[in-house]
């Protein structure tokens, strides 16, 4: 017998020299893997992040993901669209290689993703809530959707080809759901790949019901920025992401028709509301009848009717993560509670940045910081030290090599155009990557945001902004984190900027990126679109 077990330990410890894993590494088998995504949440509403914003709505079950392991100050996506994003993560590749640029085009199922090469490792794969990637999710075992977008209440999920009304709230449900597919499988069989993808805080911020008045008493600080001039940036001056011009006073701000009235405007889709019962509908008005009483009598104007916009927004927004960090708790406490925490990777991220106010604005799209930067925090017991700071920069273009990576099948990500950063998850400070490359395609689209590309190192940024317009811009982030001022012109950088194009230039032929990339839109379509648009911005400021 004790033959038997010196024989065992000592194939172990050769298999691990091997693989070039640690004896307890091997013993564990490859990890299981959580990845829960939310959707349009910003790293300035993450207490871990310890921005203003985080730590007066602080989410302390996200903060634990980083206690236990990392956080990542410098993830970044490489296209600020929530679609592109999600087929990034899914295949290690570009947009222009994945072939899912903007948000209305289609996913091909066929090419390879990770969730399938996990499979061939012998992982259970699954998907709950949000896909948004049009067609049926390939490459997983288990599927539960949200119909595109989905709804906040009583959202329509899709599973195995049924389409259900669920009655509910949506964080709530994908949370339940999650939970209820952990607990039904047999954790001691194959390990598992788990994406929890939230609809939550998308648009139009709509919190659960038990958290309507949470901030309600609580003032935001609003971004200096609010109120910009947009200097030398032209892209920047004729977006359609302002708070105060561009919300709508009842999707998105939920502000009532007038002093005394329960109904709130639905200017200009009513479905979010319709959608309720009428008991989740009068637990709304309850809690919007006082504040929107206050806000018609205060009849406000100019400045400050724009900032109590902005703290609408801000309150609104920030109660709606509440729900996602209760959920993301209960997951949490599932795996310690079953001691599955030990080899499980908890990830958390989204699918890209947000603007909680900076420019004045919400949404994305663009290469500056908010909304380029994704949150990203991750647990792995043993691998991971707990409470790690990471300043390396990383991309959602990484994720799937890395994961594959710690699943064993690092062979697969050969064919992807990330990197495995798992030499950073286990402690290296070695540079990862000196520089980014990022391109958003979206324009003429909503919010009109151009089409723009570049690269951005750990201290500089150069973009190119095109299609209608031609411009460059560059950023000394050490200098002005705002981006407030193009330096392009300031000869001081000369040499910074022209190695920044040399830079831009590698990446684009490291990447493969074609001239396909660059077409314009003819001048009549971006004109009708500016003009379908323009009907459809919100109510100006009084
Ligand atoms: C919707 C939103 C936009 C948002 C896009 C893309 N409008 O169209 O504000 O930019 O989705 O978001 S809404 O009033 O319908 O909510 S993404 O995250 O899916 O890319
Ligand atoms: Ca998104």
């Amino acid at each position: 017998m004790r033959i038997f077990a010196v024989l065992a330990g000592l194939l172990l410890v050769l298999a691990c020299k091997q693989e070039g894993k640690s004896e307890e590494e091997v013993a564990k088998g490859p990890p299981n893997i959580i990845f829960i995504m939310s959707d349009d949440h910003a790293f300035q509403a993450i207490s871990a992040y310890g921005h203003e914003l985080g730590k007066l709505a602080p989410t302390p079950n996200i903060d634990r993901i980083a206690k236990n392991g990392a956080l990542f100050r410098n993830n970044f996506c490489t296209n600020s669209i929530c679609g592109p994003s999600r087929a990034v993560i899914l295949t290690g590749k570009h947009s222009h290689i994945n072939g899912f640029r903007m948000n209305g085009e289609r996913f091909d199922g066929n090419q390879p993703t990770l969730p399938k090469h996990l499979k061939k490792l012998g992982y259970e794969t699954a998907i709950i809530g949000k896909w948004h990637l049009h067609g049926e999710p390939t490459g997983f075992d288990y599927w539960d959707i949200l119909n595109d977008q989905g709804n906040y209440y009583n959202p329509e999920f899709i599973s195995g080809g049924d389409t259900s009304i669920v009655e509910g709230y949506a964080t709530d449900l994908i949370t339940e759901k999650s939970l209820n597919w952990l607990k039904q499988r047999d954790s001691t069989q194959e390990p598992f790949y788990l994406m929890v993808h939230h609809k939550a805080p998308h648009r139009n911020w709509m919190p659960a019901l038990r958290h309507l008045n949470l901030y309600d008493s609580i003032t935001f600080p609003l971004p200096d920025t609010y109120f910009p001039e947009f200097v030398n940036q032209r892209a920047a001056a004729e977006q359609q992401q302002t708070i105060y011009k561009d919300m709508y006073e009842g999707h998105d701000l939920k502000m009532s028709e007038g002093y005394g009235s329960t109904k709130l405007a639905h200017n200009p889709w009513t479905t979010d509301f319709d959608r309720m019962t009428p008991e989740q509908r009068n637990v709304w008005d309850e809690a919007y009848l006082d504040k929107n009483n206050a806000f018609w009598e205060a009849n406000l104007h100019g400045k400050e009717l724009a900032e109590w916009k902005g703290q609408r927004y801000l309150q609104e927004y920030l109660a709606t993560v509440k729900a996602v960090d209760e959920g993301i708790g209960k997951i949490l406490d599932y795996l310690e509670e079953t001691g599955l925490d030990e080899n499980t990777l908890v990830v958390y991220t989204s699918d890209q940045g947000f603007y909680l106010g900076e420019h004045g604005w919400f949404d994305k799209r663009f290469m500056y910081e908010e909304s380029m930067k994704m949150p990203l925090l991750m647990q792995l017991p043993g691998v991971i030290e707990p409470g790690t700071t990471i300043d390396a920069m990383v991309q959602n273009l990484d994720f799937a090599p890395t994961f594959l990576d710690l699943a064993g099948g690092l062979q697969y990500a050969s064919e992807m155009q990330g990197a495995s950063f798992r030499s950073v998850l286990e402690g290296s400070k070695a540079d990862f990557k000196d520089a980014i490359y990022y391109h958003y395609y979206d324009f003429p689209a909503f919010h009109m945001v151009k089409r723009q590309y570049g690269v951005r190192t750990d201290r500089y940024k150069l973009i190119h902004f095109y299609d209608d317009i031609d411009e460059w811009e560059f950023y000394d982030l050490e200098k002005d984190p705002q981006e407030i001022h193009n330096a392009i012109n300031d000869e001081q950088y000369e040499d910074i900027i022209a190695t920044l194009h040399q830079k831009l230039d590698s990446l684009q032929t490291y990447y493969k990126v074609t001239d396909k990339e660059f077409e314009t839109t003819s001048k009549e379509k971006v004109d009708k679109t500016y003009e379908v648009f323009k009907g459809l911005r919100g109510t100006p400021i009084r």
